[in-house]
């Protein structure tokens, strides 16, 4: 009797073991479409940049100019560090020669980066945050890459006006969590699944397939040194946690981290606007649209705290959004705190942006 089921457990085990990111979109798209051949070789070499990413970040205190800033400021105004510049590459480089991606826009770079020799076959445009929670780097704490995957649409004439949809638009999106091991997110709008890099394969193997959020959580985060910088409707929300029971806080200074562990755990990550800064500090098109897009996916709400994420339509690349992610009833809870008299404010803030 068991030795009957001895090869079935073996199959079963070498079974997940082949469930790799590029195996794992045909089974979803159940076909070998040019599509789908397409989507899989851009994960699978998405999943090539995070493991050099990873591989770098692993040795990062051994390695000359890994760590500290290099005295330059991006785009928003930020100081770069040496590893937003080598993570920024190293998606440049892997998809260079790709034959699928025409055009990479990111955190670090004003305009879309063109790859010419790809954009007569590659309609794809990847955007991305290569490092996120950058501040981390320098203390060994955990860091994550965003990413999301468009079609571009009609011809560009070198403005990559066709990026300026909603995020309704994304066709992929997801996130690398690069902590104790390093995990890769993904949805092609078919459900949420987390790869393991399995460094002795040198792969990412299927971890959870499926992830389903709770309703419902327990965490909140946010930063709350930002208190009395923040709108009276969210001071009175931070009030409102601090006097029920059954919330904690939890912050990490890395949305990908924080965002991952509501996606597993329940709960709500907020970046509001602020009374000086409105448009809060996250980007949309490389920050908030993906883990929006991924965080729908799995049963979850992801709201500017007015409108839903995904149908904003960016005005600029590098739009900033306030964020309000997570659980639906937490989500919620939060919106019912901002209330009519911000949405409206939002709304005209929205058309005057457009009209500028
Ligand atoms: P970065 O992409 O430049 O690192 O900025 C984004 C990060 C998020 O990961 C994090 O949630 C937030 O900025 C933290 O900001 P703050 O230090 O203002 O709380
Ligand atoms: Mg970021």
């Amino acid at each position: 009797m068991v030795d009957d089921q001895q090869p079935l457990v073996e199959e079963h085990t070498l079974d997940r073991d082949c469930t790799t990111l590029s195996r794992h979109v045909f089974q979803q798209l159940q076909s070998f479409s040019p599509e789908a051949q397409d989507l899989s070789a851009l994960m699978n070499r998405i999943g090539l940049a995070a493991k050099l990413i990873a591989r770098r970040l692993s040795r990062a205190g051994l390695v000359e100019n890994a760590l500290g800033f290099t005295g330059d400021m991006n785009i928003q105004g930020e100081s770069v560090k040496k590893m937003d510049v080598y993570a920024n590459d190293v998606f440049i480089a892997v998809f260079k020669q790709s034959g699928l991606v025409c055009r990479l826009a990111s955190e670090e770079m004003e305009k879309p980066y063109y790859i010419p020799e790809n954009c007569p076959i590659g309609r794809y445009t990847l955007l991305y945050d290569p490092i996120d929670g950058s501040s981390n780097v320098d203390i060994n704490l955990n860091v994550g890459s965003i990413f999301a995957i468009r079609q571009q649409e009609g011809v560009d004439n070198g403005d990559a006006s066709d990026l300026l949809q909603s995020g309704r638009k994304q066709i992929a999106a997801g996130y690398v969590l690069y902590g104790p091991s390093t995990v890769l997110v993904y949805s092609i709008g078919k459900g949420v699944h987390a790869f393991t890099l399995d460094p002795s394969l040198g792969e990412f193997i299927l971890s959870s397939e499926n992830i389903r959020m709770p309703d419902h959580g327990p965490i909140y985060s946010i930063n709350e040194g930002n208190f009395w910088q923040c709108k009276e409707s969210i001071r009175d929300y931070i009030r409102y946690v601090h006097r029920h029971e059954g919330y904690t806080a939890r912050y990490s200074g890395a949305l990908v981290g924080d965002v991952h562990r509501i996606l597993m755990q329940g709960g709500v990550f907020l970046y509001p606007g602020s009374v000086r800064k409105p448009e809060g500090k996250l980007r949309l098109i490389y920050e908030t649209a993906p883990l929006a897009f991924l965080i729908e996916q799995a049963g979850g709400k992801a709201s500017t705290g007015t409108h839903n994420l995904l149908d904003v339509v960016p005005t600029e690349l590098h739009m900033r959004t306030p964020l309000v992610i997570g659980s639906k009833e937490d989500v919620e809870l939060v919106e019912s705190f901002i209330g009519e008299q911000e949405r409206l404010e939002e709304e005209r803030r929205l058309i005057a942006a457009q009209q500028s």
